[in-house]
C-alpha cells in the first residue's frame, strides 16, 4: 500500500478535482504491475496498473492493492470495478473508501458481488492524509486551505511598506525555500493573496521554478484598489478577482462581485462551486490573520529565516506546537495542522 501511495503522489497537482490514486498488482509476493492516475480525465490507477502487467494470465492469481476504493460508475472512464472482475482478479486490498457520491461504497459492493475478496482500511490514516484535499472538498464542501508565510527570527513577516514603494518582496527565507514554494504551488488548485500583497510585492503567482501546472490565481479586492499594472491581472493565467467594483478584465480573468460585507466563508463557498479543491494562501499578514481568526484553514507552513528586522509587520501567530519540523539550509520549516479543522486525519 505504501507503494500505491508513492505512485499516487506522482499525480499530485495534475488530477484535480479528482483524488490522487495509486495501484499495484502483486503475484506471489512480487509486484508485477503498477500504475497511478496521471491527470484529470485520464485512465484510473487500476487501469494503468492492470495494463502494465506483462503476462495477463497471472492476474487470476494476483492481489490488486488500491489506495482508493475502485470506482463503480461510468464517468469520464468506465468503472474500474468492472475491469477488475473481467480480468479475474480474486482479491483486492483498499486503503480508503471513495466518498464521491456516485461511488461511496458501491465499488466495494460490486467487487464483492462478483465474488472478489475485498479488504478495506489498509493504512487508512495515511491514505486519508494523502488525499486530504479531495476528502475535505467532498465531505465538507469547501477547499482545503494551506497557509504559508516566511518570518524573521524576531517574528516579522515584512517591513512596513506603502503600496508601490520599492515594489517587490523582501526575501526572508533562502533560495531553496523559494523553489520549494513553487513546487507547493504546483500541487494546489489555487493560490490566493490579499490586495496589499499584490500592491506591495506584485507577485506573478506561477510555478516558474518547478514543472507542472499553474494554480488559479485568486485575490480579494473588495475596495477595488487594484490597478492594471498588477502581474496577476495580465490575463495569461486563470485568475479569479473578488471585487467590490465593476471591472472588465480581458484574458483568463473572471470576476466575482464581493462587496465589503463579503467574508472568507463566502469566498470558500464560491470556490467550492468553481471546483477549487485546495487553496494555497501566500499572504499577507492581514489575509493570514483573517483565515486564522475564521478557523477556515487546515494547514500552515511557516519558514523562519535567520535575519532580524527589529520592526515591521508582525507575523501571524499559531499558539500550538508544530506537527512537523524541518531544517532547510539555515531556515526552519514548521508545519501546523488545524486541530479544529473538520477533517479527521488532516
Ligand atoms: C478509481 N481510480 O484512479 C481514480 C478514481 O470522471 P472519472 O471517470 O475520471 O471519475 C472520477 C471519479 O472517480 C473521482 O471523482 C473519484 O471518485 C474516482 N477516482 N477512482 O477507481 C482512480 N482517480
Ligand atoms: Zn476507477
Amino acid at each position: 500500500m505504501r507503494r500505491c501511495f508513492e505512485l499516487a503522489r506522482l499525480g499530485l497537482g495534475m488530477t484535480r478535482t479528482n483524488p490522487i490514486v495509486g495501484a499495484v498488482v502483486v503475484h506471489n509476493d512480487r509486484i508485477i504491475g503498477e500504475g497511478y492516475h496521471h491527470e484529470f480525465g485520464g485512465p484510473h490507477a487500476e487501469v494503468n496498473a492492470i495494463r502494465s502487467v506483462k503476462d495477463p494470465l497471472l492476474l487470476k492469481q494476483s492481489t490488486l492493492y488500491c489506495s482508493l476504493e475502485p470506482c463503480s460508475h461510468h464517468g469520464k472512464t468506465p468503472p474500474c470495478s468492472m475491469l477488475i472482475s473481467q480480468k479475474g482478479i480474486r482479491r483486492v486490498v483498499v486503503s480508503n473508501l471513495d466518498p464521491f457520491p456516485s461511488v461511496n461504497g458501491q465499488g466495494i459492493r460490486q467487487l464483492e458481488e462478483s465474488g472478489i475478496e475485498v479488504e478495506t482500511g489498509c493504512l487508512e490514516e495515511e491514505g486519508l492524509h494523502l488525499n486530504r484535499r479531495f476528502f475535505h472538498y467532498i465531505n465538507y464542501k469547501r477547499p482545503y486551505v494551506i497557509l504559508k508565510w516566511a518570518q524573521t527570527a524576531d517574528g516579522f513577516i515584512d517591513l512596513e511598506r506603502e503600496p508601490g514603494d520599492q515594489e517587490g518582496p523582501r526575501w526572508i527565507s533562502e533560495e531553496v525555500c523559494r523553489t520549494l514554494v513553487h513546487k507547493w504551488r504546483s500541487e494546489e488548485s489555487a493560490i490566493m493573496v490579499g490586495t496589499n500583497t499584490v500592491l506591495t510585492d506584485n507577485p506573478r503567482l506561477n510555478t516558474r521554478r518547478w514543472t507542472g501546472g499553474n494554480p488559479v490565481r485568486i485575490t480579494l479586492d473588495r475596495r477595488g484598489r487594484l490597478t492594471n499594472s498588477a502581474h496577476i491581472l495580465d490575463g495569461t493565467q486563470d485568475t479569479i478577482v473578488f471585487t467590490g467594483v465593476q471591472r472588465n478584465y480581458s484574458g483568463k480573468i473572471r470576476t466575482v462581485h464581493a462587496d465589503p460585507s463579503y467574508e472568507l466563508v463566502d469566498v470558500m463557498e464560491e470556490l467550492y462551486d468553481q471546483q477549487i479543491i485546495s487553496v494555497f494562501v501566500e499572504g499577507g499578514a492581514q489575509m493570514h490573520n483573517s483565515f486564522l481568526a475564521s478557523g477556515l484553514w487546515d494547514e500552515a507552513r511557516v519558514f523562519t529565516g535567520k535575519m532580524s528586522f527589529s520592526q515591521g509587520v508582525k507575523a501571524p501567530e499559531i499558539n500550538e506546537k508544530p506537527d512537523e519540523l524541518f531544517n532547510i539550509g539555515d531556515s526552519k520549516l514548521e508545519v501546523f495542522r488545524n486541530r479544529d479543522s473538520t477533517l479527521h486525519g488532516s
